[in-house]
């Protein structure tokens, strides 16, 4: 595909994809979104790991994946993301009374919007925003509505150099630069807070102590470093767990069976645990598949993408070096060569399907895969865990909703939720 200033081989196979990924080496790159480095040139801010290469790309993500990746730190996420899942039950509790009906309805973007950076921000720094209560801070909402104009304004400018459009002062450029000064300046604000507690030793030993404190202390990265890398994970938390999340409600809205058999999992889990969450998580194989369904029918990139760093064959096609090769895991997820009645949401599918090689990449793959994956499927996790135990999920039947590319994917029109008290 040529379209615009790049030439790209796009792929779909899974084997293909298996190909590009054997051989994508210890430094991969993929395609740098040219706006959001036009940004940090245009204000001299440094990269974090989406945008750095090489050894310096390297050597950030080693330190990160040991906080952020690794087995060895991922427990200590779960009581953080646990306890943000219980408190938007409680707020969906508080709605449903509200109501009167026993039900609440409503488009919940927002509300999930909150959730993530809550979510993310407890993990990030060990500390509460309070945004599943009813005052909520002004800047969070601002830096929220910030990440999602963000999204928006990168995707006209994917095409059409930035440079060009910043000398035109173009609407969509000022837009794009405001939305990343309210994101950096949120986030610094979040960061020197716990920098400063830090410093006066006001944290108290016991309570989890967030990824920032533990890298700050580690004086393993640059502090210029440091701030980039957590300003990209408080950036990339926010829409991307919240609109898989939107969409596993819709799909199982659509699929009661499968909310039911995924509930009686649930209900189950929690017996055999009696009260231990990492036992619990160990026994929800059919939940964790039902995300792995929900990110093949609504996965948040539409394509992963490599430059090839060595000649490679992809169905007899040679393929040279240097090569932007993208795989369409949009299409790949709803080709029929790939998954039998692709349009069916089928959790089971993942567990019973003799060969899953390279079919669920949602989060990418190898060392450049989703810094944030772990962090991620936690939160996902828990949260539709205390949802299908509290709340029967109900969408209007017949209503089709549309997939709309806005960098991310998403809802081409708001999704309906109704979510009635068990
Ligand atoms: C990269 C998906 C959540 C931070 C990526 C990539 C994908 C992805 C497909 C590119 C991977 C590749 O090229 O192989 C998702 C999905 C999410 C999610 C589906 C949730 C459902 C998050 C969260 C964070 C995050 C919660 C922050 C904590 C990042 C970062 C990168 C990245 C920093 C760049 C990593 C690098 O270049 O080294 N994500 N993501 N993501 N994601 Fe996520
Ligand atoms: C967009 O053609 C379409 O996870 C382009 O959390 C190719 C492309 C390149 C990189 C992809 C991007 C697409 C979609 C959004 C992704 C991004 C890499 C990371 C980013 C998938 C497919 C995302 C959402 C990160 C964002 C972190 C950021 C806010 C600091």
């Amino acid at each position: 595909m040529k379209l615009g200033l790049y030439q790209s081989v796009n792929i779909i196979n899974p084997e293909d994809a298996a190909t590009l990924f054997k051989s994508e080496g210890n430094y991969p790159e993929r395609f740098m979104v040219p706006p959001w480095v036009a940004y940090r040139d245009f204000r001299n801010k440094p990269y974090g790991v989406l945008l750095k290469k090489g050894e310096a790309w390297r050597s950030n993500r080693l330190v990160l994946n040991k906080e952020v990746l690794s087995l060895q730190v991922i427990d200590c996420f779960v009581p953080p993301l646990n306890e943000v899942g219980e408190d938007f039950v409680k707020r969906v509790r508080v709605q449903i009374e509200k109501s009167g009906r026993g039900r609440w309805t409503a488009d919940l973007t927002n509300e999930l919007f909150r959730f993530a950076l809550e979510s993310v921000c407890n993990v990030l720094y060990g500390a509460r925003l309070g945004l599943l209560q009813d005052f909520i801070d002004p800047e969070a909402q601002k830096f929220i509505d910030a990440v999602t104009l963000m999204f928006h304004t990168t995707s006209p400018m994917l095409y059409i150099p930035p440079s060009l459009l910043c000398r035109i002062n173009s609407k969509t450029w000022r837009d794009h630069v405001q939305s990343w000064d309210v994101i950096f300046r949120h986030a610094d604000k979040c960061i020197q807070n716990i920098y400063r507690e830090l410093r006066l030793d006001r944290k108290s030993t016991k309570e989890y102590p967030g990824i920032l404190s533990s890298l700050l202390v580690q004086d393993k990265l640059p502090i210029d470093d440091i701030k980039a890398n957590v300003t990209e994970m408080m950036a990339g938390g926010v829409d991307t767990t919240s609109m898989t999340l939107q969409w596993a409600m819709f799909e199982l809205a659509r699929t009661p069976v499968v909310q039911e058999q995924l509930r009686a999992e649930i209900f189950a889990a929690r017996q055999a645990a009696q009260g231990d969450m990492l036992k619990m998580l160990k026994g929800i194989r059919l939940l964790k598949a039902a995300i792995k369904e929900t990110l093949r029918l609504h996965p948040v990139a539409v394509t992963l993408q490599r430059y090839t760093t060595q000649e490679i064959i992809l169905q007899d096609y040679f393929i040279p070096a240097k090569t932007l090769v993208q795989v369409g895991i949009y299409a790949m997820g709803r080709d029929p060569k790939f998954f039998t009645k692709p349009e069916l949401f089928d959790p089971a599918r993942w567990l019973k399907m003799d060969s899953t090689y390279f079919k669920g990449l949602g989060f990418g793959f190898g060392p450049r895969q989703c810094l944030g994956r772990r962090i991620a499927e936690l939160e996902m996790q828990l949260f539709l865990i205390h949802m299908l135990e509290n709340f029967k999920i109900e969408t209007k039947r017949g209503v089709d909703i549309g997939t709309k590319f806005d960098l991310i994917l998403i809802p081409d029109k708001p999704i309906c939720l109704t979510l009635r008290a068990l």
